[in-house]
């Protein structure tokens, strides 16, 4: 089995990774596992070097929604099935078996829901955008959105890509902390990684985040548990990375030719400080 990773921009990724080759590993797959170190030409050269390898099934998880039509049609020519794992390309349907991930627009609406809860309808909201173009930042956008049209009182007073990385979600809070200041009463990050670089921009500045600044997030990593146990996260909707054991289910019955659905929606849930403590334990990424 081949796989092309995007890289390791957030503890998400890394946890993906972990369950990508440790399955691998449990079931005695040869995985030919290639990180992109966040390039889409490295992916593309990936899935390339994964065709002239005659590998049975491509995996992967397309940085971005777009460029993929050429070398998907090449894979599919080379007779090679490929399941796209964690993010959507935009490519039709036919040059791909499956899509094995979350609904990004359902956690962006839920985002939206809780944020509203949390504020009582009314807030300045600043949002960190994930990888610009890429499924999840798209989809999280959108949802975000569509249940923000029902509170008039909550507006986006900025917006921005922190790419999905603590590094620069912290830079780009801190940006938004100069132009606004204290008019900011809240914060949507598309990752963990970025809200917990938010939170740190947000105590240098000398305003207490999850207090002055109501928070919420995605994907329910370790760190956001920890957040919220220090009561500087308000929420944080889980976006799942342990796709191993499916990916190699679904892996192994393209080979023995069995059909299997074009959509394979990942488990989700969504994480309050009051869990915090008692469900950190439990967490294994
Ligand atoms: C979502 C995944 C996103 C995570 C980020 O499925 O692609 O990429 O939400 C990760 O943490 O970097």
């Amino acid at each position: 089995i081949g796989y092309s990773q995007i890289g390791a921009e957030s503890e998400w990724r890394a946890a993906n990774t972990i369950s990508i080759k440790e399955t691998a590993e449990k079931l005695g797959v040869e995985l030919r596992f290639m990180d992109a170190q966040q390039k889409q030409e490295n992916q593309i050269e990936a899935v390339r070097k994964l065709i002239i390898q005659k590998v049975d099934v491509i995996g992967l998880s397309p940085i971005v929604e777009t460029g993929w039509e050429e070398v998907f049609r090449e894979a599919k020519d080379a007779g090679i099935p490929i399941i796209l794992v964690d993010r959507r390309a935009a490519v039709p349907q036919d040059l791909y078996v499956s899509y094995l991930g979350s609904d990004f627009l359902e956690e962006g609406r839920n985002a939206a829901r809780v944020m509203a809860k949390l504020v009582e309808g009314q807030a300045n909201i600043v949002e960190l955008v994930g990888t610009i173009d890429s499924a999840p930042a798209n989809d999280r956008f959108t949802g975000f959105r569509e249940i923000l049209k029902d509170y008039p009182g909550m507006q986006i007073i900025a917006s921005q890509s922190g790419d999905f990385t603590r590094a620069r979600g912290k830079e780009v809070m801190a940006g938004f902390l100069q132009t606004y200041g204290n008019t900011i009463t809240a914060l949507y990050a598309h990752n963990d990684d970025m809200a917990l670089g938010a939170i740190q921009a947000i105590e240098e500045y000398g305003l207490k985040p999850g207090v002055d600044i109501t928070i919420v997030s995605v994907d329910a990593a370790r760190g956001a548990f920890e957040a919220m146990i220090a009561g500087k996260l308000n929420a944080t909707v889980e976006c799942n990375p342990l796709l191993g054991p499916q990916f190699f289910e679904l892996a192994l019955k393209v080979v023995n030719g069995e059909t299997i659905p074009k959509w394979v929606p990942s488990i989700e849930t969504i994480f309050f400080p009051e869990d915090a403590i008692e469900i950190l334990p439990t967490r294994t990424y």
